[in-house]
């Protein structure tokens, strides 16, 4: 049935030392001629090889060519019977043709606008030439590219060139899917960077003609992902060169091919006029990852693919926190957990749900996931918690010591952890084997000094795993007094048991639990809070992220409540009005603290608690109680706006960042109230994108901003990047009884290149994350993302199926919306010709 299961994993039969590629490139017919050193390590076994649409030219073995008699070639690959195999090492030649151009689906070797490129995880390099395509099998690269183009790059190091060609070599032994090849008229921005052992390394980003002049910022964040890595790993950069390359047509953000990064354009380029903050801090956080991923993936690599989040977990806990480091880190914690929340949290609720290290699969495409990369980030921060700073390092440092050069289990991880704390974590493994947030019930008691904290946890049932036993959870808490002072700093408490009681003596007054500081484990929370005292936390907490909780527990309380029909809280609106006029606390965290929940936060909450989730009511509620909070606090919220204004050139630092931010989650909730006035004042003197695109998400949302978006559109045309904001400030935005006419009116212009992902993730995806818009009653919204769908998926199978997620939540809705969801995911599954990826999605999707 095309699944494949981690109980079957055997190792490869047959090392491969070393393999050299040639490449003559062609759009229409490039030519692959590998030449493979062999050694047999299991005799009587026969070699597989994956290879998909590649036209065999020849094959020989020790220099002899093959009939097609001596081998087995099917639409999976080639296999060479045992019997006609030496019993000693050989070497065996293929040559075979691909078509680049006629690539599509981006993985293998493609082209986009005029260069040639590769990605190659997971199994791409299956579609370049017949090779053992599984992360276990590491070899020795050596690449010769001939082609006509000025700039020819591969992973390593250059060992030689001339007129039209290239030869590169890489010293470390890597698995396919980190293979790289790029070529194209490229323009660098270069530097360089002296390692702490003195090894100098230059540093360039390649970019197409005219884009030069945005790579400053990645080029610096580069350095200081170097510089982090030495200091907080102690791990050093082992090339003499480092190359990134910016393509337009990518499937995800970027990828960490060795010495050969290629990354989506997107993430790369930024200048003030054309990218936001976020951008700015997304396109370092990612230039961080990938690079972190030279030391936790590609020198000590996955065994196989179900071991995905040994490098994409620990990886992303590198990179936030690199980004806690070099920026807010209170504030930094925040995001990621909200983000958490929006993405992995809704995965484990849904018909999606599978633990970070799932045990079958049916494509691995589907499975580079919110749980695999963000959850599987938050277990690796949960082993940080219990062994400490110290500890930790120690555990990195075995880590590296051990495995170097070599692809790992999350086993060989857990023992690392556990050779170097001399602790049993065979019960914490469940985070990576098992499947669901648990949920901790915490009631507390108090009497004659003595606090007492019951804590229960559950975890609730998700497909496929009934049997939920308790989880090893670090639970951070510390105690403030009634005037706000810390009278117990935080304690990490450990849960192994169902049920678990916890005392904490000598208080001299019933104190405010402040638990699950730093959200030390992703877990549910429930615990039964007044507003007076989630309002006293939002002032007085001293951990950043429960501050930021309270607040948000308040707002969504009240949101429920709103969309329920009830009234607001006057907690609320008070504990707002605080901290609007808190000109001490810092402006990101401020600007954190005044967004409201989203209206899929509020649904997934409201259908937590067994209510039917109403979207034009949630959106209804959510645009009172910014009225209502308008019309409260304006005057404050006009002097905060007034006073954020930042002048001078544009930084994108943090705390500049951090200024606009607050100075738009202000005028987001005053823009309720003065009719866009502001917003449209802002949108015409703004000198930067963040103010730009913030503002005219502003009027779109009030159903204005036709004559800005016109403006936007005559002014960034000949720019995909910005123009992609423009899409998907309308896709998300527009009033939901438009939203749908909108989108598909966008999504039939002839300038919309629907083809390119970045382009239909801006429209389409915006659609999908427009709550009311998607979810609306008749059904229009599912129909017309299932049309895009079908349409997209036989070009590009793996971003059609990512896509496809917007459907994940459509059990928590009424009958009829249920019905039209059920019916859009019947159309796609009945549709002849689906792709494994889509198949495979909707299949879970409606199961
Ligand atoms: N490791 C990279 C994953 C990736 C990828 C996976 C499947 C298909 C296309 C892809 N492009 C990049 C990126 C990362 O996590 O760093
Ligand atoms: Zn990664």
């Amino acid at each position: 049935d095309g699944v494949t299961l981690l109980s079957d994993y055997k190792p490869y039969p047959f090392e491969i030392a070393s393999v050299s590629l040639i490449f003559r490139l062609d759009p229409a017919a490039t030519r692959v001629l590998a030449t493979l050193d062999v050694t047999p390590r299991q005799p009587g076994a026969d070699m597989v090889l994956q290879g998909e649409d590649l036209t065999l030219i020849s094959l020989s073995l020790d220099g002899r060519t093959l009939a097609p008699g001596d081998y087995l070639l099917d639409e999976t690959g080639l296999t060479l019977p045992a019997a006609g195999l030496p019993a000693g090492p050989f070497r065996l030649q293929t040559e075979v043709e691909i078509a680049p151009a006629a690539n599509t689906a981006l993985e293998g070797l493609y082209m986009s606008n005029g260069m040639y490129c590769t990605q190659c995880e997971a199994e791409g390099f299956r579609h370049i030439t017949f090779y053992p395509d599984r992360p276990d099998v590491m070899s020795r690269f050596h690449v010769r590219i001939e082609s006509d183009l000025p700039v020819l790059l591969s992973n390593g190091n250059p060992v030689g060139q001339g007129p039209g060609w290239a030869e590169w070599d890489d010293p470390w032994p890597k698995p396919a899917y980190l293979f790289a090849l790029v070529a194209g008229d490229l323009r660098a921005t270069s530097g360089s960077f002296t390692t702490r052992s003195g090894r100098k390394v230059d540093l360039n980003i390649w970019v197409r003609p005219g884009d030069e002049d945005r790579c400053d910022f990645a080029l610096g964040a580069l350095a200081r992902s170097m510089t982090w890595d030495e200091e907080a790993y102690g791990r050093e950069y082992d090339l003499d060169l480092f190359n990134i390359v910016a393509v337009d047509d990518f499937n995800m953000g970027a990828m960490e091919n060795k010495g050969l990064n290629i990354f989506n354009s997107k993430l790369v380029l930024a200048s003030p006029e054309t990218a936001t903050d976020t951008d700015y801090e997304r396109i370092e956080a990612v230039i961080a990852h990938e690079y972190f991923h030279n030391w936790t993936g590609n020198r000590i690599t996955c065994r196989d693919w179900f071991q995905l989040c040994l490098k994409e977990g620990l990886t992303v806990y590198r990179d936030q926190s690199f980004t806690r480091d070099v920026r807010l880190g209170g504030l930094k914690r925040i995001e990621d957990v909200a983000a958490l929340r929006a993405r992995q949290f809704r995965e484990d609720a849904g018909p999606l749900a599978h633990p970070p290290r799932p045990d079958r699969y049916k494509e691995i495409n589907n499975f580079y996931t919110a749980t695999v990369y963000e959850k599987g980030a938050e277990v690796v921060g949960m082993l940080a918690t219990l062994l400490g700073p110290e500890g930790y390092r120690a555990a990195l440092d075995l880590y590296f010591d051990r495995h170097d050069g070599q692809a790992c289990t999350i086993e060989d991880w857990i023992k690392v952890f556990e050779d170097a704390s001399g602790r049993d974590l065979s019960q914490f493994k469940l985070w990576y084997t098992q499947a669901g947030t648990p949920k901790l019930t915490v009631s507390e008691t108090y009497a004659a000094g003595t606090l007492t904290l019951d804590v229960m946890q559950m975890t609730p049932p998700t497909p496929g795993e009934t049997e939920k036993p308790p989880r090893h959870i670090p639970l951070a808490v510390g105690l403030l007094s009634p005037n706000g002072d810390e009278v117990v700093p935080t304690v990490v408490l450990e849960l192994t048991e169902t049920r678990q009681s916890f005392r904490f003596e000598g208080l001299s007054a019933r104190p405010v639990p402040s638990i699950l500081r730093g959200f030390s484990a992703p877990v549910i929370l429930e615990r039964a809070t007044t507003p007076a005292e989630q309002a006293f936390l939002l002032a007085h907490d001293t951990d950043p992220f429960n501050r930021w909780e309270a607040g948000r527990t308040l707002a969504r309380q009240t949101l429920m409540a709103m969309a329920r029909g009830e009234g607001a809280q006057l907690d609320y609106l008070d504990a707002v009005g605080r901290l609007i006029a808190d000109d001490e606390a810092d402006p990101g965290f401020r600007a954190a603290c005044l967004r409201l929940p989203g209206e899929d936060e509020i649904a997934a909450a409201l259908f937590a608690r067994g209510d039917t989730p109403d979207p034009e009511a949630i959106r209804v509620a959510r645009r009172k109680l910014m009225k209502m909070l308008a019309t409260r606090h304006g005057a404050a919220l006009s002097r905060v706006y007034d006073s954020c204004a930042v002048a001078g050139p544009y930084s994108p630092d943090a705390g500049p960042a951090g200024r606009r931010a607050l100075r738009l989650a202000t005028l987001a909730l005053l823009t309720t109230e003065d009719g866009g006035a502001r917003a449209a004042a802002l949108f015409a003197e703004a000198t930067n994108m963040t103010e730009s695109i913030g503002a005219l998400n502003l009027l779109v949302a009030e159903g204005k901003g036709q004559g800005q978006l016109a403006g936007f559109a005559a002014r960034w045309a000949a720019d995909p990047l910005v123009m992609d904001k423009w899409r998907m400030a309308q896709g998300a935005l527009t009033p939901p009884e438009d939203a749908a006419e909108t989108v598909a009116r966008l999504a039939a212009a002839p300038e919309f290149d629907w083809k390119n992902p970045n382009r239909f993730r801006s429209l389409l995806g915006g659609f999908a994350a427009n709550h009311a818009g998607f979810h609306r009653a008749d059904g229009a919204g599912y129909a017309l993302y299932a049309d895009w769908l079908l349409r997209l998926d036989p070009l590009n199978p793996q971003t059609a199926a990512r896509m496809s997620t917007a459907f994940e939540t459509w059990r928590r809705y009424d009958a009829p919306r249920q019905a039209h969801a059920k019916a859009a995911l019947a159309r796609i599954a009945a549709t002849p010709g689906l792709s494994r990826d889509l198949g495979e999605m909707v299949g879970r999707l409606a199961g």
